[in-house]
């Protein structure tokens, strides 16, 4: 065997490294890209074609730790429960609706950079007074979604009965949730992400 037999075998490898090299760099990103990207286009593209209702993709890392049971809690009691409760949940709702209309003029509560570990502190100001007939504007000015949810907490039967911004349309950053007080007392709230967040509404 010659050198150049030799010659022509290193040859050849390097050609095939070389081959390997491009096809890696060429193609090679096609596995990941094709799960992730492409997979969400033809969703889109067979839901448009089949007249199926727009689904956003969930990214937000709060929501995809929240139990998808637990993302619309006000729209799964409404379909457990008899007329009497999905009753209660239309007028919650309009009375939803009428808060949003008037939310000129509220009292502003920020939730706060790093509310989630905060406690009372997560709401400012805190506890907040409201006279009766008028609102209150939370704004999240944290970096991570929130909700306001009136009641004590996961437990208290009453949860979310005068007011409660929702697990299926999350307080994302920068986002706001109004409602007006339309009878006084003292309204404790939570946030149904990160219970350990608390909050008080004085309608005096
Ligand atoms: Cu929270």
């Amino acid at each position: 065997m010659g050198f150049g037999t030799i010659s022509r075998s290193i040859l050849v490898m390097g050609i095939s490294l070389v081959i390997v090299v491009i096809l890696w760099a060429w193609i090679g990103h096609i596995g990941p890209s094709f799960s992730a990207g492409t997979l969400t286009r033809q969703q889109a593209a067979l839901r448009q074609h089949y007249g199926l209702p727009f689904r956003p993709v969930i990214t937000n890392p709060t929501v995809l730790q929240t139990p998808p049971s637990l993302r619309n809690v006000s729209g799964n009691s409404a379909n457990a429960a008899n007329a009497d409760n999905s009753t209660k949940a239309a007028v919650n709702n309009s009375t939803k609706a009428a808060a949003g209309t008037t939310s000129t003029g509220g009292t502003a509560v920020s939730i706060v950079p790093g509310a989630s570990t905060l406690a009372a502190k997560a709401f400012s100001p805190n506890p907040v007074n409201v006279k009766v007939q008028n609102s209150i504007t939370w704004t999240n000015k944290d970096n991570v979604a929130h909700t306001v949810t009136s009641g004590t907490g996961y437990s208290d039967p009453n949860k979310g009965k005068e007011f409660d911004s929702g697990l299926s349309s999350l307080l994302t950053p920068g986002k706001s949730f109004s409602h007006t007080f339309k009878t006084t007392g003292e309204i404790p709230y939570f946030c149904q992400i990160h219970p350990t967040m608390v909050g008080k509404v004085i309608v005096p």
